[in-house]
């Protein structure tokens, strides 16, 4: 036998379950490996459930409940009034967004009868709620919500059709958007996450400010007003961005995928549950 290590080669259903095993720390190459399937499947397995026994043992918290629970003390903390709206909103609210019919995020709706659809985003009911506390709340207006979000995807390893978003918006004093940077970097540093931030434009606000992680936008936030303002009531400057939890658990976790960290049954905090 010669000296070179041998090369192993995995089926595809040998390779798909040690991948799905596999985390970032494991720190096994399946294309180096001179292990055998059996020996890294019995390794990893024997890793992993004594993770979900720790997580027993000690904090026994979700990762995507934690992270929500987290972000909503912190902008509580900053001055943000919590809401908790309905997630089935009036397909009308899609268009008020200036999505027409024809634009690529209006094909990405989950339509339900009644003219209802599962929300893609937390913007038109901010919106209502900005125009109604405007009336009643001291100036400026903090408000922010988290919660699940819906778009039909067809493409990988940062995208789901079931995700979490979190909103956070201020309207009137201070909207700027030094004060918007200053509270991203806040956000950020609090979450313990490394970004940069990128200018883009989208079809809804325009020009927006980018935050992202490398290759993955983990958030487009935005300095009002934009002209759809005044379809939903709002006439005064504001400032808001909306991240999606589960790319700030891909970030923060190094999944490979962003399903790691979503809501699932086949795995739990990043750990594969079929042991
Ligand atoms: P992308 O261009 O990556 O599809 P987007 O620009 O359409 O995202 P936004 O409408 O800006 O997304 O939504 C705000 C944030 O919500 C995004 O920056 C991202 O963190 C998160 N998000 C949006 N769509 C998804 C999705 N399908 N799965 C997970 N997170 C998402
Ligand atoms: C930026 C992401 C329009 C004043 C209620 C707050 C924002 C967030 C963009 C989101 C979206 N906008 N997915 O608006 O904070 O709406 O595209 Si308000
Ligand atoms: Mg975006």
């Amino acid at each position: 036998k010669t000296e070179k290590t041998e090369k192993k080669s995995f089926s595809p259903s040998q390779r798909s379950r040690l991948e799905s095993l596999l985390v970032s720390d494991d720190e096994i190459d399946l294309e180096q490996t001179d292990m055998s399937f059996s020996e890294i499947e019995s390794l990893l397995t024997g890793r992993r459930k004594k993770e979900l026994c720790d997580i027993y043992a000690n904090s026994r918290e979700h990762m995507l409940a934690k992270l929500e629970r987290d972000i909503s003390a912190f902008l509580i903390s900053k001055g943000f009034i919590e809401i908790k709206s309905s997630i089935l909103i009036p397909e009308e609210y899609i268009i008020r967004m200036g999505i027409d019919k024809d634009e690529e995020l209006s094909k990405q709706i989950f339509r339900t009868d009644d003219n209802l659809c599962l929300r893609p985003m937390l913007a038109p009911v901010l919106y209502n709620y900005l125009a109604r506390f405007d009336k009643v709340l001291p100036d400026p207006v903090k408000i922010f919500e988290i919660g699940p979000c819906y778009r039909k995807e067809s493409d990988g390893s940062s995208h789901l059709e079931e995700f979490t978003m979190v909103n956070f918006c201020q309207m009137g004093e201070g909207s700027t958007r030094e004060n918007l940077i200053a509270l991203l970097d806040e956000f950020l540093t609090f979450l313990g996450i490394d970004y940069t931030i990128e200018g883009d434009e989208c079809m809804v606000y325009g020009a927006t400010v980018d935050v992202m992680h490398g290759d993955m936008e983990l958030s487009s936030a935005v300095v009002g007003p934009v002209p759809m303002d005044m379809d939903w009531g709002v006439s005064k400057p504001w400032i808001g961005a909306g991240f999606g939890l589960e790319r700030l658990l891909k970030a923060r976790h190094k999944f490979k995928n962003i399903k790691r960290g979503s809501r699932s049954e086949f795995y739990y905090n990043g750990i594969y549950t079929k042991l």
